[in-house]
């Protein structure tokens, strides 16, 4: 069994509901089990300008799949989601689900690089990294809350549980 952290994030058409659906979706994979999800965390948009802002989370599943197998499952979970291959890089998306971690692997292959490369650029990915795996560490790159520490956390907000339901 490998232990994988997978990004959520979604900011189109009721953003805290596709990232709590995709949640229950990751579970269900194949050999696969969601072990735990942070909260949901409000964003500022990364990318070009007058998108609405983001809902991000991260999940942490125990997996028998091997990355690409995941990887593969994690896109059929975007595509169920409306998601169009084609969109503008970076521009708003209904869910984008990225794998951050897979054990300490390091994967550079024509689908998959682990760990993802932005994860220490993001501080919408390190801070609920954070809050589900405290002493995270990221191959080649150190402790995931050494660089949220120097990131900062500007733009980034955890929302209370009543605003998941509003978001
Ligand atoms: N790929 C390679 N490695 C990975 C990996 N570790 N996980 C390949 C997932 N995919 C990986 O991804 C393009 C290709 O990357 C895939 O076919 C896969 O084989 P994509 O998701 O189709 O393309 P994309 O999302 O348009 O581009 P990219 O660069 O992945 O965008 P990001 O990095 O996902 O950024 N702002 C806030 N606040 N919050 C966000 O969540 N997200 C984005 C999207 C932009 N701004 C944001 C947020
Ligand atoms: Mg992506």
């Amino acid at each position: 069994m490998s232990i994988a952290y997978v990004a959520l994030g979604s900011n189109l058409d009721g953003p805290a509901r596709h990232v709590r659906d995709a949640f229950s979706a990751l579970d269900a994979l194949p050999g696969t089990r969601l072990r735990r999800h942070s909260s949901l965390y409000s964003s500022q948009p990364l990318g070009p300008p007058g998108q609405p802002d983001y809902v991000n989370a991260v999940a942490e599943l125990e997996t028998s799949l091997e990355p690409q197998a995941l990887l593969d499952g994690m896109q059929a979970i975007e595509q169920a989601h409306g998601r169009i291959h084609s969109l503008e890089r970076w521009g708003p998306r209904p869910l984008d689900l990225d794998l951050l971690l897979f054990d300490d692997r390091e994967i550079q292959d024509a689908r998959l690089i682990v760990p993802h490369p932005e994860i220490g650029r993001r501080n919408f990915v390190l801070g609920p990294l954070i809050e589900v795996a405290p002493d995270a560490r990221i191959p080649g790159m150190g402790s995931a809350r050494d660089l949220l520490r120097q990131l900062g956390t500007a733009g980034l907000e955890r929302l209370p549980d009543h605003g998941i339901e509003a978001a």
